[in-house]
């Protein structure tokens, strides 16, 4: 199994899912623009996972909800009851449709605007501050003094949440503000897997 990552992005998520879920893999650090790269994700997109068939697998969400699925030891997906179901499914859809999003303006402002001039591009940077406080602040309420995302215990909406909310280094109000997830960063950051897919996947 090949994980295709970036340093950073949201397919070091997966890394540290796998690491939790004990899987064997291969992390393959790509070029996501690169023609190469391309063939694997046609989106340019990391994170892809190849398990041998005939095509990788995309998508984070899907790609963290396989992980769960597959290891069910490792008690890393939802609650089996349809509630529990519900709010994994209502939980992971934020993070993939409405946080991750909420930073795209920040990373890639020229997508944003049809004028290519500094002012331009600093002022997209400017707009999706709001977006993403707005993201943040919500993502704070859902992780509670529990300190998860999901319920009371670790799944790999912990992973995901940690990866992306680093981001927020790059803005004024950073996840050191909201006290709810600077507890989730508190056991993260300490936490073995995790220390070493972030020490790995920037070497
Ligand atoms: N919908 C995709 C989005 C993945 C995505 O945007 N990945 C970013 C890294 S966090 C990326 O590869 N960006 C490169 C680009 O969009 O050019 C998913 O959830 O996996």
């Amino acid at each position: 199994m090949r994980l295709f990552f970036a340093p950073g992005t949201c397919a070091v998520a997966p890394w540290i899912a796998l690491r939790w879920a004990g899987a064997r893999f291969e992390p393959v650090k790509v070029d996501y623009a690169s023609a190469e790269f391309k063939r694997i994700n046609p989106l340019a997109q990391v994170p892809a996972l190849d398990l041998g068939g005939p095509r990788a697998m995309t998508q984070a969400d899907a790609i963290l909800g396989y992980i769960a699925e597959t290891y069910p030891d490792a008690r890393l997906g939802p609650d089996d009851d349809p509630m529990g179901r519900f709010e994994f499914a209502e939980t992971m859809a934020f993070l993939t449709g409405d946080f991750h999003p909420a930073f795209w303006p920040l990373f890639g402002p020229q997508r944003f605007t049809a004028d290519p001039s500094q002012e331009a591009l600093d002022q997209v940077r400017k707009a999706a501050e709001g977006r993403i406080d707005r993201v943040m602040q919500h993502l704070d309420n859902l992780i509670g003094a529990e300190g998860h995302v999901y319920r009371n215990r670790r799944t790999v909406a912990d992973a995901y949440a940690f990866v992306m909310a680093r981001w927020s280094a790059k803005v004024a109000k950073t996840w050191k503000d909201y006290p709810n997830i600077a507890r989730l960063f508190d056991w993260m950051n300490r936490d073995a897997d995790v220390q070493e897919a972030l020490r790995l996947s920037t070497a």
